[in-house]
């Protein structure tokens, strides 16, 4: 008698074990990860400046530049970020190399003007990155951003970018699953 007692009680608490074993199985399969959620993401840029003076001639993105000639660059400094998918992104742009600067976001119809962007201000632009690839951060005011006309020589049709570069470039990601 107490044998079979005691199997019926080790059958229980064997169904017992199955039973919990198969609810905390649900459970963790109905916990799917949860949906991302989009996060406001502030960076802090610079507009930084490169120059140097010419030891000898050059050609300079198919412009001749004599010795003695200084080129000048202009950077976004970080010149690249990376951001998810629906996140609302916050530049802060400090200008302190140059008079002035622009900043023109094509892709998200984002725009500081220069007024705001003189030298030693600091402006903010603001927006969603509604749209995943490869996106680029301009400075539009610097003479050879863009070509004036067609230049066959370098390849480069009107409009083209030429110059600078004052270009960043912002990937946005798809979020993550
Ligand atoms: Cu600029």
């Amino acid at each position: 008698m107490r044998r079979k007692i005691a199997a019926l009680v080790s059958m229980i608490a064997l169904v017992g074990l199955v039973a919990l074993a198969s609810i905390s199985l649900t459970e963790q399969r109905s916990k799917a990860a949860p949906a991302y959620q989009p996060q406001t993401r502030e960076f802090l840029m610079v507009a930084g400046e490169w120059d140097t003076t010419l030891k000898k001639d050059v050609r300079d993105r198919g412009v001749a530049r004599k010795t003695g000639d200084k080129l000048e660059r202009y950077t976004f400094d970080p010149g690249f970020i990376a951001v998810y998918r629906g996140d609302t992104v916050v530049l802060k742009i400090h200008a302190l190399k140059g008079d002035e600067h622009d900043v023109d976001i094509p892709a998200f119809g984002a725009h500081i003007d220069k007024k705001e962007l003189q030298r030693g201000m600091e402006a903010t632009v603001r927006f969603v990155a509604n749209k995943s690839g490869l996106h680029r951060v301009f400075c539009t005011i610097h003479d050879e951003a863009y070509a004036s006309k067609d230049r066959p020589e370098i390849g480069k049709k009107k409009g083209d970018l030429v110059g600078g570069p004052m270009v960043g470039h912002i990937l946005v990601l798809d979020p993550p699953r």
